[in-house]
């Protein structure tokens, strides 16, 4: 009886570190994926954007917003189109920041405007290497949110204007924004 029940502890003890090993492996490969989604996501900091950066000067392009891996996705296709990046549907390249939301999914077509709900406005100055990004509802919202202030580039001034003394203090400040990327 004391040996079952000696066995009956090991295996449950034997269990118990399996699925403690099992739970291991499971939240790091997780974790593992989530890193890479996070990379991926960030996209290729050391990548050399000048090639695309040349091709959207060539063709008088100049968009606000985007993220620098994601140049060449607007550039037109041959139709002269842009292409939403989740729906892969085909809309006219000048509903591109027409201050319209024509890809819903994604808000892809604006990226440099507060149009669509879900977009990501991009920041001109890009931090340590990383991509600085704001949501597309604090694009000319008269608050300076991108360290460069890239995100008021309407230079709309708040009607309720504070000090500014008063936003110095909070480290808070409205548009027209000074640049604090510096800092
Ligand atoms: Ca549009
Ligand atoms: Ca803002």
């Amino acid at each position: 009886m004391q040996i079952c029940k000696k066995y009956k502890i090991r295996y449950l003890y034997r269990t118990k570190l399996k699925v403690t090993v099992l739970i291991v492996i499971l939240i790091g490969t997780f974790l593992l994926i989530c890193q890479m989604k996070s990379l991926e996501f960030l996209g290729d900091e050391s990548m050399d954007y000048s090639g695309y950066g040349k091709v959207q000067k060539e063709r008088n392009i100049h968009l606000k917003g985007i993220r620098p891996s994601d140049i060449e996705r607007y550039i037109p296709n041959e139709q002269g189109n842009f292409i939403c990046f989740h729906t892969r549907e085909e809309i006219d390249f000048s509903r591109v920041n027409d201050d319209y939301c024509d890809c819903f999914f994604d808000g892809s077509d604006e990226p440099g405007t507060s149009a669509c709900i879900n977009g990501r406005f991009y920041c001109d100055r890009q931090k340590n290497g990383f991509s600085e990004f704001v949501p597309s509802s604090q694009v000319n919202d008269g608050v300076c949110d991108c360290c460069d202030g890239s995100d008021e580039w309407a230079k709309i001034r708040h009607p309720f204007r504070l000090e500014e003394s008063v936003q110095k203090k909070l480290g808070r400040y409205q548009s027209p924004c000074p640049n604090l990327c510096a800092k």
